[in-house]
């Protein structure tokens, strides 16, 4: 190909993370992953599993190599905790690229206790700072590429068509004169986990200043599907599901809600409206970003990551009409608005040539190939959302005590 690049996955054995290795490995790129396998370990501290089975990281690399032809070398390093390791690890494979994923993504388990919101800070901020860090200590100039989420904008239904990462303003200078300044977007995060990602976008903004790193943000949506080409091949290589009450994102729990006969527990009126993207079009996205690496300009290059928007409740209609499956409006265990439009702009990824999954297209598939086949592993304890925002929403606290 001749364009083959030394590639890095953190987190590459998570949702995402998995296909896009896969995927970057296809290309023909060297992949290697780090992952401290500690969304394994949640899993079993909670009790919960992947609704599909997952081969272990050695069965999954080995099948790889059988179905492919081709390699991945994997190491397990906590990015946020070992740095000493990493850096010994990074001075050994000189990086071209470096695909960020390893972080604790889930905001419900981001709220459920004071240890998980330490936790999540703990990991997510100095896993970042750690390989921002290691990076320029070594001096090493990999293209940075991280997932970051579309929630860092918030949802406070303005009106406005979201751009790419920065908003332009323009301020009166004495009282007459406009200056026009692009600032970072305001961030409005909705969760402990969120506010995470908008510390990393201060971090990234400060790296590409100072040292004139090269980093791309991709802003993403909520993903939903489970396989994409290259999970499909073996079963060893099937991707992650996840369903409980913490992990589940909202399609993906209505999808495998249906098959179970659970109704769907829409949130509240379900009129929070959210960006959506498939998994195959996630590690599509990453192909071109890593493709499109930005100028050194001493800015943080963003782009949104998101294919299409609906609001909870459609989805839920959408899911019942394939299904027969009852919709339950429940309590919101969350705070956010209960309603809310959202516009947003994805231009560069569609003008980099990205075709859209469609959830019209998609959906059918996904119930009958994933939630249907693996129904039989559901852990039916696991399916509600206990994790709430503040004490006051716990089921049976008295609200507006005198
Ligand atoms: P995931 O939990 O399935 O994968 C994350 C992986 O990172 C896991 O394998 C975990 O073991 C690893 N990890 C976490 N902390 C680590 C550490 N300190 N050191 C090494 N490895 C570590 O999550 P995902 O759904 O694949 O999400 C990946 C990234 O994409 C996250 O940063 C998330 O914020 C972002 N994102 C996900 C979605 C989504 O819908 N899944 C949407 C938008 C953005
Ligand atoms: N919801 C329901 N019923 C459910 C589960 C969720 O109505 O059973 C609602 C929630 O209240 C929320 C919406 O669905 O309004 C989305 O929730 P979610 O869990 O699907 O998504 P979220 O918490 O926003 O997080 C997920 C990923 C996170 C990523 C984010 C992208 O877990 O890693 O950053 O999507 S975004 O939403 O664009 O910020």
């Amino acid at each position: 190909m001749g364009t083959e690049k030394n590639i890095l996955v953190i987190g590459g054995d998570g949702f995402c993370g998995w296909p896009t290795a896969l995927h970057l490995s296809k290309l023909g790129h060297k992949v290697t992953i780090i992952d401290n396998l500690s969304r394994r370990w949640i899993d079993q501290k909670m009790g919960a599993d992947s609704l599909t089975p997952l081969a272990t990281i050695e069965d999954r690399l080995a099948a790889w190599t059988e179905c492919s032809g081709k390699t991945i070398d994997f190491e397990s390093i906590d990015v946020a905790r070992e740095f000493d390791r990493l850096t010994a690890f990074l001075t050994a494979l000189q990086p071209d690229t470096i695909v960020h994923f390893g972080e604790q993504r889930a905001a419900p388990y981001s709220m459920k206790g004071v240890a998980e919101k330490r936790y999540t800070v703990d990991n997510n901020i100095s896993g970042t700072h750690n390989i921002l860090a290691a990076v320029i200590e070594l001096g090493l100039d990999p293209h940075i590429v991280h997932l970051g989420t579309m929630g860092v904008y918030g949802y406070d239904d303005d009106g406005l068509e979201i751009p790419e990462g920065y908003l332009s303003v323009f301020v009166p200078v004495n009282g007459q004169m406009m200056v026009q300044r692009d600032i970072l977007y305001p961030t409005n995060p909705g969760s402990v986990y969120h506010m995470t990602k908008s510390m990393d976008q201060l971090l990234f903004q400060f790296y590409a200043k100072n040292n004139k790193l090269r980093i791309t943000d991709l802003h993403q949506g909520i993903v939903w599907g489970t396989q994409t080409e290259d999970t499909k091949l073996d079963e060893r290589l099937i991707n992650r599901f996840d369903y409980d009450g913490d992990y589940g994102t909202v399609l993906n729990r209505f999808l495998m809600q249906a098959v179970v006969g659970h109704p769907l527990t829409v949130h509240g009126t379900g009129g929070q409206t959210r960006a959506f993207i498939h998994i195959q079009d996630t590690v599509r996205c990453l192909q071109l970003a890593i493709e499109n690496p930005p100028a050194r300009l001493g800015t943080v290059n963003i782009l949104n990551q998101m294919t299409e928007t609906h609001t909870v409740r459609d989805l839920a209609q959408l899911v019942s009409q394939v299904s027969g499956a009852e919709i339950a409006f429940v309590d919101n265990p969350r705070k956010e608005a209960a309603e809310n439009d959202l516009r947003v702009s994805n231009e560069t990824f569609l003008g980099f040539g990205l075709e859209p999954t469609t959830l019209a297209e998609g959906l059918l598939e996904e119930t009958q190939d994933i939630a249907a086949k693996y129904a039989h592993r559901c852990i039916p304890e696991m399916i509600p959302c206990v994790s709430v925002w503040t004490a006051d929403q716990r089921p049976g606290v008295l609200k507006d005590a005198a």
